[in-house]
């Protein structure tokens, strides 16, 4: 066996010149293969070229090596576990950029990161100026955080930015034209009919690698399409009438630190909110628009019809802010083109992907917000036909907000450019 082994690195070695070599992505990845097999675990990239080639490399223990992507003269890379990268055997250097990494949504980024065992070899946080210099912690190894000029010359394979629409629109296409792939927590690109907006349970398969910039869409439309996905597809979804009960992590850090403050007895030092929120309610969620409702509400609108890819469903929204720390809830009512049977209905949800069905009222078991936090399902309940009209379901559907909403989705992406689309070595 030994013998096989190093004949096989000989070969190796003897197959490929020095040179970079212009290879196909199925001969780089048969080469990666063979790399792993025959025990070459790390190379050293001593060659390089343009965006998205395959490369020749030379690696440390004096073996070629192919690689795809456009490597960096001296980076060192892994080569991929077959299990693990069922689509490319070869697992150059995966640097990830987030930005907006001290917010609540980059906070919990990092733990989704972690807790997935995503395959980053380089984590680069960066946020604003004042925390340039600041340490991270990540899978027990502090990285300082970085300003948005270092971040993108470093250049980065994927970037996910959290840090308000401003900051998106005008830095994400700087990251994209390094050759980044952004994916974005804001508003700013979701409505541009150039740009995809996904749900990977529902439309991850639309992506190629040509898609620089993807918007991950709203927390509280996210929960609903995902509730709704399997549903459509049996029963086709005409209207949706959804209130929204929001949670103040929804607006960041300084909500979080108003609703704490009021609870206190104190009265809040540098308020999120125009009212109090601590005993109180506030329909009100983002700015009001021109038309009397709020610019979350006609997210949930537009993104809606975005994602299910369907002009014709109505949707209506009233979205409301709560005093709760994590969770979103939504009291949906849906009326679908076609008859359904309540049981069949507890079926599909049952079975349909990110969904958790808990609804057991003689037990006092529905969804609520508390038992959302730390997990990435949407949890579905209180299934019960309007009987007011012909064809129409009530559901409630509550989701952590930070986590699928928000960071789980995001993350979810980045694994399926990983995996699926092979987005590696920028
Ligand atoms: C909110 N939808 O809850 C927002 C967060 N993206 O305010």
């Amino acid at each position: 066996m030994t013998r096989v082994i190093e004949w096989a690195r000989t070969a190796l070695l003897q197959a490929l010149p020095r040179a970079r070599l212009g290879l196909t992505w199925l001969s780089a990845n048969i080469l990666g293969l063979a790399g792993g097999v025959v025990g070459i675990r790390k190379i050293l990239v001593t060659h390089s070229g343009g965006a998205d080639n395959y490369l020749a490399v030379f690696s440390e223990r004096g073996l070629f090596m192919a690689a795809r992507g456009n490597l960096i003269f001296g980076d060192i890379c892994n080569v991929g576990a077959v299990d693990k990268a069922p689509f490319y055997f070869f697992d150059p250097s995966m640097k990830l950029a987030i930005v907006g990494a001290t917010g609540l949504v980059g906070t919990e980024l990092l733990k989704v990161l972690a807790e997935r065992q995503f395959p980053l070899t380089e984590l680069l946080p960066v946020a604003s100026a004042k925390s340039v210099g600041q340490l991270v912690e990540f899978l027990g190894k502090e990285y300082p955080v970085v300003s948005l000029d270092d971040a993108i010359a470093a250049r980065p394979d994927i970037a996910i930015f959290s840090a308000g629409g401003s900051v998106s629109k005008e830095h994400a296409p700087r990251f994209a034209a390094v050759g980044t792939t952004v994916i974005d927590n804001s508003s700013a690109w979701r409505m541009d009919p150039t740009k995809k907006l996904v749900v990977p349970e529902l439309n991850a398969d639309t992506l190629t690698a040509d898609d620089k910039i993807i918007a991950n869409p709203n927390c509280s439309t996210i929960q609903m399409v995902v509730a709704l996905s399997e549903l459509h597809k049996a029963y086709q979804v005409q209207r949706i009438v959804v209130s929204t009960y929001q949670s103040v992590t929804g607006t960041g850090k300084k909500a979080v630190d108003q609703l704490l403050e009021e609870r206190a007895g104190q009265t809040a030092s540098n308020p999120a909110y125009p009212h109090p929120i601590d005993l109180n309610v506030l329909p009100h969620i983002d700015v009001f628009e021109a038309n009397g409702y709020t610019k979350e509400e006609m997210k949930m609108v537009n993104e809606t019809k975005k994602i299910m890819g369907d002009d014709r469903i109505r949707v209506t929204a009233t979205c409301v802010r709560i005093p709760v720390l994590g969770g979103h809830s939504e009291a949906v009512n849906v009326e679908f083109a076609r008859e359904f049977d309540l049981d069949e209905v507890r079926a599909i949800l049952a079975r349909t992907p990110g969904v958790e069905v808990v609804d057991d009222p003689a037990q006092n078991q529905y969804p609520m917000p508390k038992d959302s936090h730390g997990k990435d399902a949407v949890l579905v309940g209180r299934l019960r036909r309007d009987e007011t009209q012909p064809r129409t379901l009530n559901l409630w559907i509550v989701a952590d907000n930070l986590r699928k909403g928000a960071a789980t989705n995001a993350v979810q992406i980045a694994e399926y450019l990983v995996g699926k689309l092979a987005l590696v070595g920028n």
